[in-house]
């Protein structure tokens, strides 16, 4: 089948985010997926009290809901699961795989929710139905025959704390800590650099310090896109003056300008809220420098605040008190100059002064950030520089200030919060063993890079995933990908058709499941499941919507009865009574994390629901030196590949990116209405001085040629020149068309988060195939 991508065109966007654009937009999915009727009734349920909780992001959702408390992406999310349309047996009937390989990320999921189990046939090369019993049973066996060190369970970021949990324990109790989640490619960073400098592996903010903030400052997130909620305590904030000041490589629309589609007054005004109150267009990696340029200006100010007799700008009782490392911070920041910070950061010296003397003037300072500072080869260090320009002046455990990551997948904190980490050292094991009777595995197993690897190699030989698009969202697609074949189990638990499922191993699975929206009865009753926001806030949810299928079954139900399948009455885990109510999974979770889930079964219906206690609030720094860290990076420069490939003024630095119309690897359609793009998702964006200088034009076709380790070819295209606002020496292109240009091995050092934002590319012509032209941006919308 092939989809109308609609006119292509290129058009600065020159509304503000929100607005009828958003209000139209939600209508043409509803109706496009049929969903018109049930998607809107759903939608007054959305994050809202006994409700269900988005599908989309992972942002904080307020106990005093707005009457319509969702957004535009949240409502395309909404349809996206409640269409009307279905992926069924007739489907697999009439297409082979070897067809579906040549279908794109949109069609796949296009044709609506998977609606029976099914094993793949290698003869026919189809899937074929199968009963739930066939399929248990045969996994279970073949997981028995597997060494378990070779099988991988792999969560995306939804499912709910209850599955989460056995999802882990299932995993541990058949033999192995190999427990990626979609976080290695995401919020690691954050995990491990947030760890370090103040003892807690996720933001210390919570929605109520919105309330009191006095300045925002905000690095590397598309709100607009893909937390658009927030914008609506942005909305606030900014009512109240407060400050907000952003550092993006371009300009997005969600961060310049916003009108709330919720609003007749406003969808009716002239007016729109200003966002942000200075916008740096920072160079792709250039975060640390620009900081460290902050950083600078700060204490030139305190030195001339000293010698005038001025009250100092640091909080020299905090930084005494509460902090350790200061020392060495402030000697690298004075070793740098100003030369090199402007060019590290391709910000002016202004530029980042003017930052400085806002955020002296705040009392209380909010921090927010996204794949902008993690997805970098030192994207823990992005994010520790972060934490030493708060700690500067006190801004962390007091409220109104913080450091606040925006988490992607709707529950991906939460899965590690019950357990779900390849590293056993953050899973209370003791109590796992008093509780059920078995002993983890002591050693570390496999995060998605390591498994990648194993892949390639050979060594891993059974993939679980529940949920998510594995070979589509990791990096060196087209070498991931054809290794795939050699595993001997690939199971897959989804709701709709995507990549992943295409690519068969020797025995493959494809599992049916309920979305979140959906009624989940057990034995004819209604259950309840949770999850954790990025603000550390747990609460309870219901579906609303009938079931999309018969034979669909919950995630929950599906791990419960492959554990009995493989591990039968082994281990002392009541899997069978577990899966018929949620409420013992809870007591569960509850004996093994007292301190998060006391009283979880009331606790988690209190309004906006209950938060995860943090030390951090009360200053209780659990690191080594029991003080919040100044952690100085190493150099400015950690992304040392360049060394090891071309080097030079035809290399550009390319960042992978989401558009307007996308949730990850699920394609909603071709347009990203923010960046003015319409019609197609082929293009990089360059900077106009960078495409004449390399001998291209605007609307001009290209392939992108990965420039280090030139051994290895990783090429990706061909798209076409947009000539966009974006600095000089920076690329961007979309993902996960771009995936194949991001060598495994390109990652965050420490945290392993694929550098998805700093690709060091070349440009090389490349002619466009007929159906590229059909869908090219006209050359008349570049000036050229
Ligand atoms: N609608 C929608 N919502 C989503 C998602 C989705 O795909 N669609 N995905 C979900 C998930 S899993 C996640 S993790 C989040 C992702 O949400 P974001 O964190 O917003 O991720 P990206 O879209 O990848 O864009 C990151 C932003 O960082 C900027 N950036 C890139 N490199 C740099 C840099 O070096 N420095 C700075 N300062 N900025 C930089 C880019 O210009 C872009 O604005 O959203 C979640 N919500
Ligand atoms: N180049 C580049 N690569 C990236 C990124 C980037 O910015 N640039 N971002 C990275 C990030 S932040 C992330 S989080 C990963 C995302 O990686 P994943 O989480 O693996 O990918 P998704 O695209 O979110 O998964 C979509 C699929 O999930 C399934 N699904 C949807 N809802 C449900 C459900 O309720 N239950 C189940 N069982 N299945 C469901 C559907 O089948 C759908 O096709 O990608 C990473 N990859
Ligand atoms: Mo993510």
């Amino acid at each position: 089948m092939k989809m109308i991508h609609g006119t292509s065109h290129f058009r600065p966007y020159t509304s503000a985010a929100g607005g009828w654009g958003s209000a139209h937009s939600v209508l043409n999915i509803l109706w496009r997926e049929q969903a018109l009727i049930k998607g809107t009734t759903a939608l007054l349920k959305l994050n809202k009290p006994k409700g269900f909780a988005c599908v989309s992001c992972a942002w904080a959702k307020p106990g005093d809901p707005h009457a319509l408390e969702f957004c535009e992406n949240g409502a395309k999310a909404t349809a996206w699961e409640l269409t009307s349309r279905r992926t069924s047996p007739d489907f697999f009937r009439a297409h082979s795989l070897t067809e579906l390989r040549g279908w794109s990320d949109f069609e796949l999921e296009q044709h609506g929710r998977l609606t029976h189990p099914m094993r793949y046939d290698k003869h026919t090369d189809r899937y074929q139905v199968v009963t739930w019993e066939q399929a248990y049973e045969a996994i279970g066996a073949q997981l028995r025959a597997l060494s378990p060190d070779d099988v991988v369970f792999y969560a995306s970021g939804r499912a709910s704390l209850e599955t989460s949990f056995i999802y882990q324990l299932f995993a541990r109790a058949y033999g192995t800590n190999n427990l990626p989640d979609s976080s290695n490619m995401c919020h690691e960073s954050t995990s491990v650099g947030l760890q370090e400098s103040i003892g807690v592996p996720v933001g210390t903010v919570s929605l109520a310090d919105f309330e009191h903030t006095d300045c925002i400052l905000f690095f590397g997130q598309n709100v607009g896109s893909n937390s658009p909620r927030m914008l609506h305590p942005l909305q606030e904030v900014r009512k109240r003056n407060v400050p907000i000041i952003t550092f993006n490589p371009i300009r997005e629309r969600g961060l310049e300008r916003f009108v709330n589609p919720q609003s007749p007054t406003e969808m009716l005004g002239p007016q729109s809220t200003v966002i942000s109150t200075q916008y740096h267009q920072v160079a792709i990696g250039g975060d640390t420098a620009a900081v460290m340029g902050v950083a600078k200006a700060l204490l030139e100010m305190e030195e001339r605040a000293k010698s005038n007799g001025e009250p100092p700008v640091l909080d020299h009782d905090f930084l005494a008190q509460h902090t350790d490392g200061l020392a060495q911070f402030m000697e690298r920041v004075q070793q740098y100059t100003w030369a090199e910070l402007e060019r590290r950061s391709g910000l002016s010296r202004s530029a980042m002064e003017a930052t400085a003397t806002v955020y002296a003037r705040s009392e209380k300072v909010i921090i927010v950030y996204g794949m902008g500072m993690t997805q970098h080869r030192h994207g823990v260090a992005n994010v520790q520089m972060l934490v030493n320009l708060l700690l500067l002046r006190g801004n962390i455990g007091k409220p109104g200030a913080g450091i606040c990551p925006v988490r992607g997948h709707s529950n991906v904190q939460g899965q590690r919060t019950v357990g779900i980490t390849e590293d056993p050292a953050k899973v209370p094991g003791e109590k796992i063993e008093s509780l059920f009777g078995f002993k983890i595995p002591e050693h570390k197993g496999l995060a998605t890079v390591d498994t990648c690897e194993g892949v390639l190699n050979g060594s891993v030989k059974g993939f679980i995933g529940l949920g998510g698009n594995f070979l589509r969202a990791v990096p060196d697609t087209s070498r991931v990908e054809p290794a795939w074949a050699q595993l001997s189990l690939s199971v897959q638990i989804a709701t709709k058709l995507n990549r992943t499922h295409l690519v068969p191993g020797e025995s493959t699975w494809l599992l049916p499941c309920l979305g979140r929206i959906e009624i989940d009865r057990q034995l004819g009753v209604e259950q309840t499941y949770t999850t954790e926001d990025s603000t550390g806030c747990i609460r309870a949810w219901r579906g609303h919507a009938e079931p999309a299928g018969e034979q669909l079954r919950s995630e929950l139900a599906i791990i419960a009865e492959l554990a009995l399948a493989t591990l039968g009455d082994t281990v002392a885990i009541p899997w069978a009574h577990w899966k018929h109510d949620y409420a013992l999974v809870r007591e569960a979770i509850s004996k093994v994390y007292p301190s998060i889930f006391h009283d979880f079964e009331t606790r988690m219906w209190e309004p906006g629901g209950f938060h995860r206690p943090l030390g951090v609030a009360q200053r209780q720094w659990a690191t080594p030196s029991g003080k919040a860290q100044f952690i100085t990076p190493g150099t400015l420069d950690e992304d040392d590949d360049v060394l090891t490939g071309e080097v030079g003024r035809d290399v550009l630095q390319l960042m992978t990116l989401r558009s307007n119309d996308q949730f990850n690897t699920t394609v909603y359609g071709y347009d990203d209405r923010f960046r003015g793009v319409k019609g197609t998702r082929k293009v990089v964006f360059l900077n106009r001085n960078d495409i004449v200088r390399l001998g291209f034009v605007p609307g001009g076709w290209v392939r992108l040629r990965t420039a280090v380790e030139p051994t290895v070819r990783r090429e990706a295209g061909p798209f076409q020149i947009i000539a966009y606002d974006i600095p000089v020496g920076c690329a961007a292109a979309y993902y996960p068309e771009a995936n194949a240009l991001v060598p495994l091995w390109h990652y965050a050092k420490r945290s392993k988060v694929p550098a998805a934002k700093s690709v060091p590319v070349v440009l090389l012509h490349a002619p466009p195939d007929a159906e590229d032209l059909a869908h090219a941006v006209p050359a008349t919308d570049q000036v050229v």
